[in-house]
């Protein structure tokens, strides 16, 4: 794929604004609908319907009939795999619109959006669709006369809500393995960026995905969330965001017993040994916090260094995060865009203001960007302590905390001294070192000598209240089947 230039923002068309159900589109049943923002210039994008309880109903409805009696279980899934190949090619074909739409809703710098975000959606998509006709039960020798072998089928409806930090992203982790698995849909993308998750239900119907599989309802998290979470009809719901919404999801669905997935956040150790490559190092702690405004799950926002090397890592950090771009994020030089909205921002800055009262040392940005649009200077707390509130919450943001250690044994005791466990790194020439800190931290996915390398094969998703299940990878088809054992006499 070529890089593209960032297109002029004035000609970005935005054509689905409404709720997708049963292959229509159609205005909220309340007549209600809500601005979508950019975050750069903070001025309305335009609105989206907005979909609650009645739009659900009408979607788990289309959905649990696409599914009971409709075309896509039953279809071959080898013409279900093809049909999520022509998702991506859609996709791929209309890239440079989709990174646009993306970075105009979520304030990502377009590049991001052209060449890592879209490009790892479309690969997810195709990595699934080869898995459509390869889930295979067993058979199973038991006692006495009979044949015995599993069927792996699809879990029914899967209800999906995903947040806004990495929309087309979310969706197609999502979408893909549900698909593949024969299930339907009713999505419920971020309020704050819903405008590409819809596109790609525009794109699913233009090759041929069946009326009622996908779904969209864009809206709230307590009104159209809560109603997925709740309705009857809807057999699983994944979700990635915040573990106190994980709490109240659970709550919600204990009436039907729905099967859950949960993609939480984190408060990842990113830990560098004395004898690593230290630029490597400072570059890989650097990415891994920055990369989408420190908006990930993932983002190693406590970097433990060992004491003796600590001042050289902190100047090469420095070095790093002092010319970082913040700006326009559809100005091909800016590195980083603003945060998504102003509840981020707020939680940000005031999370800027505890590290500063806490005495932590902050050795670079501190600060707002300019004063229109949610624009944070990076931000490197240096003198970080364990129980500082800049140490132990995810802050989501552009904000990292260094801390340092002498004696490894009590680093992995403080790595593993949070209520987290979504990811972790390491940094070191050691092999046993590498090693025995990767079977020793509590997290779901551990990096070594590098940071954030994703890939749709590679299963992700937390230890402790970072989550429930996997994502990506045949792991992340699971939850998306259930296994069915038949007995036949012989
Ligand atoms: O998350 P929410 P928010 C973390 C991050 C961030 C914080 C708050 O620390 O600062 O969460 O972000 C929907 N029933 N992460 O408020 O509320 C909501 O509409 C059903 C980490 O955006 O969890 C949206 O679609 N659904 C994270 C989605 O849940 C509900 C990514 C996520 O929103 C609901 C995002 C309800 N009662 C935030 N309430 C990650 N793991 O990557 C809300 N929603």
């Amino acid at each position: 794929m070529s890089i593209a230039t960032p297109p002029v923002k004035s000609e970005v068309k935005i054509e689905q604004t409404e709720c997708f159900i049963d292959g229509r589109w159609q205005p909220a049943a309340s007549g209600k609908t809500f601005a979508t923002v950019n975050p750069a210039t903070e001025e309305e994008i335009t609105q989206i319907a907005e979909g609650d309880a009645a739009d659900v109903d009408a979607a788990a409805k289309a959905a649990r009939a696409a599914f009971d009696s409709g075309p896509w279980r039953s279809m071959d899934a080898r013409d279900r795999g093809r049909l999520l190949y022509k998702l991506a090619d859609a996709m791929e074909n209309e890239i440079d619109y989709l990174a646009a739409l993306e970075t105009l809703d979520n304030g990502k710098p377009f590049g991001d959006s052209r060449n890592v975000d879209l490009p790892l959606a479309i690969d997810c998509l195709r990595y699934y669709a080869g898995y459509a006709d390869k889930l295979h039960g067993s058979t199973i020798p038991i006692r006495g006369n009979y044949l015995c072998y599993t069927r792996r089928e699809p879990v029914g409806v899967a209800g999906q809500i995903i947040p806004w930090n990495f929309p087309v992203l979310m969706a197609a982790w999502k979408w893909g393995p549900a698909l593949a698995a024969g299930c339907t849909v009713v999505m419920k993308p971020a309020e704050q960026t819903p405008l590409t998750c819809l596109r790609m239900a525009y794109l699913a119907q233009q090759v041929g995905i069946p009326d009622g599989v996908i779904n969209v309802v864009p809206g709230f998290g307590p009104t159209a969330g809560a109603a997925c979470v709740k309705h009857p009809l809807i057999d699983k719901i994944a979700f990635t965001g915040e573990h106190r919404t994980a709490q109240i999801i659970t709550r919600d669905s204990a009436d039907t017993l729905k099967r859950l997935t949960f993609e939480l956040g984190g408060k990842s150790p990113n830990v560098i040994f004395a004898d690593a490559d230290m630029d490597a190092a400072a570059q890989g702690a650097y990415v891994g916090l920055f990369l989408n405004q420190g908006q990930c799950c993932c983002a190693g926002s406590r970097v433990f260094v060992e004491k003796s090397k600590h001042d050289e890592f902190i100047d090469k950090l420095h070095a790093l995060t002092q010319k970082r771009k913040v700006g326009d994020p559809f100005d091909s030089q800016t590195e980083q865009g603003p945060q998504v909205d102003k509840a981020q921002f707020d939680k940000i800055m005031s999370y800027i203001e505890k590290g500063k009262n806490e005495g932590a040392q902050c050795i670079t940005g501190g600060n707002r960007v300019g004063d229109k649009g949610f624009f944070i200077e990076p931000t490197v707390f240096d003198q970080v302590s364990d129980d500082m509130a800049i140490a132990t919450d995810e802050i989501f943001g552009p904000v990292l905390s260094v801390l340092t250690f002498e004696d490894k044994e009590d680093m992995i005791r403080r790595a593993n001294n949070t209520f987290y466990g979504l990811a972790a790194a390491v940094w070191t020439r050691d092999l046993t070192t590498a090693h025995d800190f990767a079977a020793r931290v509590r997290a779901g996915t551990v990096w070594v000598n590098c940071y954030d390398v994703f890939d749709a094969a590679a299963p992700f998703g937390g230890f402790k209240m970072s989550g429930y299940g996997r994502e990506l990878g045949e792991e992340g088809l699971k939850p998306y089947t259930e296994s069915k054992t038949v007995t036949v006499a012989l």
